[in-house]
This record gives C-alpha cells, structure tokens and sequence, in this order.
C-alpha cells in the first residue's frame, strides 16, 4: 500500500478532509489535508498530523471483554457477548420497562452508528438518551424551540465569517475553529476594514489578539453585558422596527424589560467601560449585518440559558436573521440530538399562533427538561444511584467516556459500576470502559465506513461518508453489525420484510423503492428500525466496507421529499424518491464529501415553525431572570475557594479524549495550570510549580504556568488531561494532566437546561 487515501480529521466538529498515508503495517505514515473536500478543501490545523496516536492508540481493543466477578476482564466471543447482551436487556426490559435502559452517545467523526443505535433503542423501548450536547447546546436549543418554533433537527446559528460584526462570545475560534478553513479565514478578515470581529471572553485569548475589540467580561457576568447592550439599543431605538413589524411578533413586551435597565450600573457589573459597549452598540446598528457565535465559555457557565436568548434577541431585533452574515437555520441531513428515522416524510409540521407549546418531557427521577430528546448529562449519576422506582436499571454507551467527560467523575463510575448492566462499545479501553460489565471493540473511525455530519454549514451543507482506509481487525465488530445482530438476537427482525427487500433488489431499484414505500406505508411500525432492515438488505449490494451507508437511504429521501429545491440546488437531480435516491448514491460514493444541500439565504425564514413564517421575541420563562439581574452579581467565590476555575479549556493541544497517548501533545505535556502574574505574585506561586487545585467536589494536581492572558481571579486548566496512560498495556497505570471533572459537581448546573457551569467552578489553590 502507498497511495494516499481520502478520509476525515475526527479531533473537532469541522472534521476536515484529510488525505492519509498508510504504511505497510496499517499504521498512518502522514496525514495532509484534501483539497477535494467541499469544506476545507485542504485546510487542516496543527492536530491532524498526529492522527496515529488515535489509529495505533496502545489502549485499543481487539476482542470483547466481559467483567468477572472479581471484577477484573475476560475476553469471550461476540456469539456469547451478543447473546448474553440481549437477553439481559430484554430481562430488564421485562421486568422494569425499556424506558429504564439509558443510551449514551457522543464523541467526534463516529457519527454513522447513530442511527443504527436509534433503531436498536426503539426496539428496546428505551427512549432516555444523552449526548455532549447536552453539556453544551440544549439551553440553545430550548431558546430556539421557542423563538423560532424549529423543532425539526435544524440548529440556529450565525454566519459569523461573512459578518461585517462577528462576535465571539465566550468562544475561542483561533484554537476551536467552528466554520472551515478558520485560522485561515480570521487571519485574512482581521486584515479586512469591513469587517469587525468582537471577542467576549474574561481571558486575552489567542482569537483576542487578532480582534478588532476584546471585551474582558468579569467572569459569569455576560448576561449583564448582553442585557446592557441591548438596553443602549433599544433606549438608543436603534432596533429595526420595519424589519420586526414584517418577520416578528412581541417586541412590545420586550421593551419594557430594557427600556429601563441603569445601563452603566450593569457595566459596572460585568466590569466593561461603559463607552466601550456603547461603541459596539453603534457598530450593530450601523452595521449590514452581525452574527454571534456563542460556546462553552457562556454555554457552560451561570445564567447560560439566559445568555443563550439575549444574544438572540440582541440579533433580532436588530434585523440579523435570514441574510448573508446573520442568524440561518441548518438544514442537516440527520437530527443528530436524535437520529431517528420515523417513516418518510413530505411536508415539514408547522405551528400557528399563540397556541404553540412544546411537550415538556421531565426525566423520571430528577425531573429534569428533555430538551432536543437528551437528558442532561448531568442527571445521569442521579437518576441511577437512587432507591427511586423508576431509577434508570441498565446504561448502554457508545463512543464517549463519560467516567472522563460528565461532570463529577467519582459519581459517575459509582453509577455505571451499580447499573444492573453497563455496556460500552468503544475502540480503546478507557475510564468508563473500567466500568463497564461488557466492553464491545469497534473498528476504528479508519477501519470502517463513517460519517462526518455535524457541520450545521449553510447556505450549504455538506455530508461526508467516508470510505474505509484501512482493513479492520478480523476480531472487531462495526457498530451497525452490533446493533443488528442484537436486534437479531431479540426476534426483531421481520425475515419476511428481508427476504422481500433481496428479492426487489435483484430486480431494479425502481421496484425496490416502492416496495420500501409500500412497506413504510403499511407497516409504519417498521420505521425506526428501517435503518438496520436497509443495512441487511441493501447494505450487501454496496461496495466493500460499505454496508453501514444503506441506513441513510430513508434520510437521504426525506431529505429531497421535505426540501426538493434545496437538494437541487446543491446539483442532485431527479423528483420525488427518485431525486433521494440520487443523493443517497452520490453521498455513498462520493469519495471526498458531498454537498447536500444549497440554498439562497432567506430560507431560513421557510425553515421557521410558525405558519406564518414569525420570530417570537417572548420567551416568558426567562423574563424572571432578566428582572433578577437587577439585584446584581454575586460571584459563587468565597474565602474557601476565592478563585473562578474555567476546568476544560481547548488549547492548540488539546483534542477532547480521541488521543489518549499523552505523548500526542507537542505542548503543555502536563496540562498546566494558568493563573495570572498578580495572582500568581500574591500567592507566592511560579511557573513550574506543582499545585494542588481543591474545589467542592474534590482535587486534582498539575504544574503551575503564569500566564499573562488570564484575568485577575480566574485560573484555567485544559479540557482532555487526567486520561489514565496504559489502562490496556503491561506497563504502569499513570494518569498525566488533572481530570477536569474531578473537580466539578453534578449539581452545578443550569436551571433550565440542566446544563453544567464547567467554566465557573469555585476553586482554591495550593502548593502540593
Ligand atoms: N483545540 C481543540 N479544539 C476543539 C476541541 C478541543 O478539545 N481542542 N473541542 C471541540 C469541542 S467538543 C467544542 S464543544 C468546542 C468548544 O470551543 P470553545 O467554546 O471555543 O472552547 P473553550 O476553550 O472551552 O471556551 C472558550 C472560551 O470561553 C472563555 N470563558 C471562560 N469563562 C467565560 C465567561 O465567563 N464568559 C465568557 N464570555 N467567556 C468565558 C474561555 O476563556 C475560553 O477562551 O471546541 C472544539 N474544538
Ligand atoms: N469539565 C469539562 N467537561 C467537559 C467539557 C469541558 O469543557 N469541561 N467539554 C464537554 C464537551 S463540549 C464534549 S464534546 C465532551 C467530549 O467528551 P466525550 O464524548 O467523552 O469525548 P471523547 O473523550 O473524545 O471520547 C470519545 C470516545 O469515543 C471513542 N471512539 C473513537 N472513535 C470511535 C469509534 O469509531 N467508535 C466508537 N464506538 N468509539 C470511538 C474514543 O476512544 C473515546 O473513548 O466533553 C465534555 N466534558
Ligand atoms: S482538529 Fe478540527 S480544524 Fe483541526 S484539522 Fe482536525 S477537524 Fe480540522
Ligand atoms: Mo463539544
């Protein structure tokens, strides 16, 4: 082997194209980006090079590993996991419901077992779920259903690269890109007078320096600077009040909340000049159009769910949404909060007026929001150690460590280990694999057909189903195959339905789709699971390595059968089915992604929920919040722990947990610590300093690094340390970096959301 070969970077949401060397014994020799992918076409960052270290992880697993009661390992065959598996959860499901089975998904790149893992859970009854998006995304999401009344997969953004004002709110795009070819494209704008870009963020980040302002927010305060800025707009009547009239409603009760607000007192509390946000406030109203890219800094931090809404009302009532550079909603091809087929579909649910409310589905032992069908992650340890009745009884995870990424790391190794059953499916042996009472071994992201499609890009989207570079391990199983064979194993399989499909493709596809439509059509039960019938059925007529693809024939149709104009315009031809079935093919062979949809700017205003195509600037809920600002900040520090530890900043080496040999990093070997000069001078403390970091949940040590970009009280340290080296070779144990969520609580969280304040945790420092 020598030839290079299309694939994907799997460390961040870009998932950029890349081009891979193999070496003869199936390592990867080099890694170079692929000018022919329809996204990055060619960019890669300084992470993509090291991609070995995932392929040749040391902790990869090769055979399936059962726990023995002594609790340690043994490997047994799939025919005995699979069958042992299966009946164990059809046991619980009998006695206890499905609804009690948990399914735990997450991870970068590995998106194609998802809706395969959907049909399985429907099978099983289960219907609680959790992501990383749901210690991330779903207080936006909430605002969004509210706002925009689009519950149908599609996510709300800005198009902050073609914005004449681009504002990062605690985001850090230098390092965590978030639009394609990023460094390249921030370098070039901050070079371009017509185009400001604004920086939020209480720290000088790497994306600061290259800003045309930063405004260093006093940590945890954004809501009162967002609430400020909108109050110089609205008092400045600097709101687009043609625009509002034609394409939203309620502007009148959202006047009064900020008609009001003492606008330098709230500048006082977020400790911004109060001329420098009136500036900003002159550049949104003067300028053509803004966008707002807000992430973890605010999403994961006090008030994020408020946040989450003032920047969009900050947006809308200002006339941003719907054009070049301002707020668009996505059109995916797969809702990934929620990857389920539910039969084929031609016209896209619509609501009418005041009689919009959403389903407010609580989980059974804490009562937490289901928001975009997650469970919040932090819920998870709770809704299992609990005497409660319909306390969760089995946990099935894929793909994500969430021992390592779920706030309060103890709680949740404690929960998975009491879970009647837990099972991990994964490719390296990793903190919750510990756990778990099976570990299931995949191929790597490398090894298999996969599918990049987390990019929420528009006005066009892009999908990306990679072909396999490697040949798998004979004594590995792809998630699809998994999925099936336990659907097998449970009898939910219809043989007839099957043997019906072969029979239909022999013939042509013609007859096939209509067999499927047909089946759809009289057997809608069917639906959820359609996905892995396709994968038995059609999955054998597709090339080599690529069976798992066949799942996304029901998306590819609903796709063209619900925006027909869309998937034309992006040069897929045909009508109906047929026009589906074409974009299913070019997606399958494509070799280097596939546009799958394009579109002019405004349809994002078709994609809104409202019959009559309206924002609602009402968001009732959250009202309460914005009057309780008036009472001011009050900083969760205190003399126990006086400083704010932001626990899980993204570095330029750092890659969530997909590298797990420490040695990747070409940096910040130990994860340090970083914390400002003064504060650092104050406490007697230099760089190169072993310390001790103590918050409520519990402590962590790692070496000091003074660090002149952080502010005054608040100390970070990187997302992605405190993996355990060599949990799967001979040498020892050694965990390199403090694991982030040793440190955080479980109970620190959003009201709404439930989401975590991982970026505000109270915390003290000392010399260890
Ligand atoms: N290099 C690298 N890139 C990545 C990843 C990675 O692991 N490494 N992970 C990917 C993933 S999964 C995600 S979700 C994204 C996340 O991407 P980001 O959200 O950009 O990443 P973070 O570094 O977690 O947080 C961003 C910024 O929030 C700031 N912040 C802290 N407290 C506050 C506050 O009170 N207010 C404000 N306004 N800002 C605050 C921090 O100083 C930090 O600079 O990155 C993706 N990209
Ligand atoms: N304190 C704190 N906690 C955080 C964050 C923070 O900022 N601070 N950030 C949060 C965010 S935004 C995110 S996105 C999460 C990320 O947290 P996780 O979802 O846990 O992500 P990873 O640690 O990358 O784990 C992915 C797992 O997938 C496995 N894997 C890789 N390829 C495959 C495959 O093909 N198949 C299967 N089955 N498995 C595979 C890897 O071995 C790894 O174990 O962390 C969250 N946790
Ligand atoms: S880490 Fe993200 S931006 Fe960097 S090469 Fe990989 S996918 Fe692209
Ligand atoms: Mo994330």
């Amino acid at each position: 082997m020598s030839d290079w070969k299309p694939s994907a970077c799997i460390l961040c949401e870009m998932m950029c194209g890349v081009e891979i060397l193999p070496s003869e014994d199936n390592t990867i020799a080099k890694v170079k980006g692929n000018k022919n992918h329809p996204g990055s076409k060619g960019y890669v960052c300084n992470k993509a090079g090291r991609l070995a270290h995932y392929q040749n992880g040391k902790d990869r697993i090769l055979e399936p590993l059962r726990r023995k009661a002594d609790g340690s390992f043994e490997t047994v065959s799939w025919d005995t996991a699979i069958a042992e598996i299966s009946e164990k959860l059809l046991s619980i499901k009998e006695i206890y419901g499905g609804d009690k089975i948990l399914y735990l998904t997450g991870g970068q790149g590995n998106h194609i077992s998802g809706v395969y893992g959907s049909g399985f859970r429907a099978a099983l009854g289960s219907i609680y779920r959790s992501s990383p998006i749901a210690q991330e995304k779903t207080g936006e999401i909430w605002v969004n259903n509210q706002m925009f009344r689009s519950t149908s997969a599609g996510a709300v953004r800005s198009d902050c690269e073609n914005a004449e004002v681009a504002i990062y709110l605690g985001k850090n795009p230098w390092h965590t890109h978030g639009f394609h070819q990023c460094r390249k494209k921030l370098q070039k704008l901050s070079k371009d007078d017509n185009h400001k870009m604004v920086v939020i963020d209480p720290r000088r980040s790497e994306s600061a320096d290259i800003a045309d302002m930063h405004l260093a927010v006093k940590n945890g305060t954004d809501a009162w600077m967002l609430a400020a800025l909108i109050a110089i707009l609205v008092q400045e009547d600097w709101v687009d009040h043609p625009w509002m009239a034609k394409h939203t409603v309620g502007y009148d009760h959202i006047k009064p909340l900020f008609s009001n607000i003492p606008i330098a007192e709230y500048c006082e509390q977020c400790g911004i000049e109060e001329s420098q946000l009136r500036l900003l406030a002159q550049w949104i109203h003067q300028a053509e159009s803004v966008g707002v890219w807000e992430d973890l800094g605010v999403q994961m931090n006090i008030n994020s769910t408020l946040v989450s809404y003032l920047h969009r009302l900050l947006l809308t009532i200002t006339g941003n949404f719907g054009k070049k550079g301002a707020q668009f909603i996505s059109l995916p091809l797969v809702n990934v909060t929620n990857p389920v087929f539910r039969g084929l579909q031609r016209a896209v649910p619509k609501f009418s007026g005041e009689n919009f409310s959403l389903p407010d589905y609580r989980t059974p032992v804490t009562g937490a929001r289901v928001i975009g069908s997650l469970i919040p992650c932090n819920v998870v340890s709770e809704e299992i150690l609990t005497d409660h009745p319909d306390r969760t009884r089995a946990v099935w995870i894929n793909g994500t460590n969430v021992v390592h990424s779920y706030a309060g790391s103890r709680n949740m190794e404690q929960a998975l280990r009491s879970a009647e059953l837990t099972v991990l499916v994964d490719v390296a042996m990793t903190e919750t694999a510990m756990q778990a009472d099976y570990v299931l071994p995949a191929p790597t992201q490398y090894e298999k057909a996969e599918m990049s499609m987390l990019q929420f890009e528009f006005p066009h989207n892009i999908a990306y189903l990679r072909h396999p570079v490697f040949d798998a391990p004979e004594t590995v199983m792809e998630e699809s195959e998994i999925y099936v064979r336990l659907c097998e194993a449970m009898g939910v399989m219809p043989d007839d339905v099957i043997r019906a499909f072969d029979l239909a493709l022999q013939s042509n596809e013609q007859d096939f789709l209509e067999l499927l439509e047909k089946t759809l059509d009289q057997q809608p039960q069917l639906a959820k699971i359609m996905p892995l019938i396709l994968y038995r059925t059609l999955g054998k007529t597709l090339p080599k390595g690529m069976a798992a693809a066949a799942g996304y024939l029901p998306f590819c149709l609903n796709l063209a059968l619900s925006y027909p104009d869309a998937v034309k315009g992006a040069g897929h031809q045909g009508e109906g089915m047929e026009l589906g079935w074409n974009l299913f093919k070019a997606l399958s062979n494509s070799p280097d992604g596939t546009v799958i949809t394009d579109e002019p700017w405004e349809a994002s205003f078709g994609r809104l929920g409202d019959a009559e195509q309206k924002i609602h600037l009402k968001v009732p809920d959250l009202f309460p919040e914005i009057e309780a600002l008036d009472q001011g900040f009050e900083p969760l520090t205190n003399s126990q722990f006086p400083f704010v530890l932001s626990s899980g900043e993204r570095r330029d080496y750092t890659a969530n947990g997909v590298y797990r040999d420490p040695t990747w990093r070409k940096k910040d070997f130990d994860c340090a610590l970083r914390m400002s000069p003064a504060d650092a001078e104050e406490m007697g403390l230099e760089s190169g300093q072993l310390v001790r970091i103590t918050t409520r949940q519990g402590e962590a040590e790692t070496v000091l690094e003074v660090n002149d970009r952080m502010r005054n009280g608040h100390i970070s340290i990187p997302n992605g340390g405190g993996l355990i080296n060599n949990l799967n070779t001979d040498q020892p144990l050694e965990m390199i970096g403090p694991s982030t969520n040793d440190l955080t609580p479980v109970d620190h969280r959003d009201e709404i959301a439930g989401t975590p304040w991982h970026k505000y945790v109270p915390a003290r420092v000392e010399l260890a």
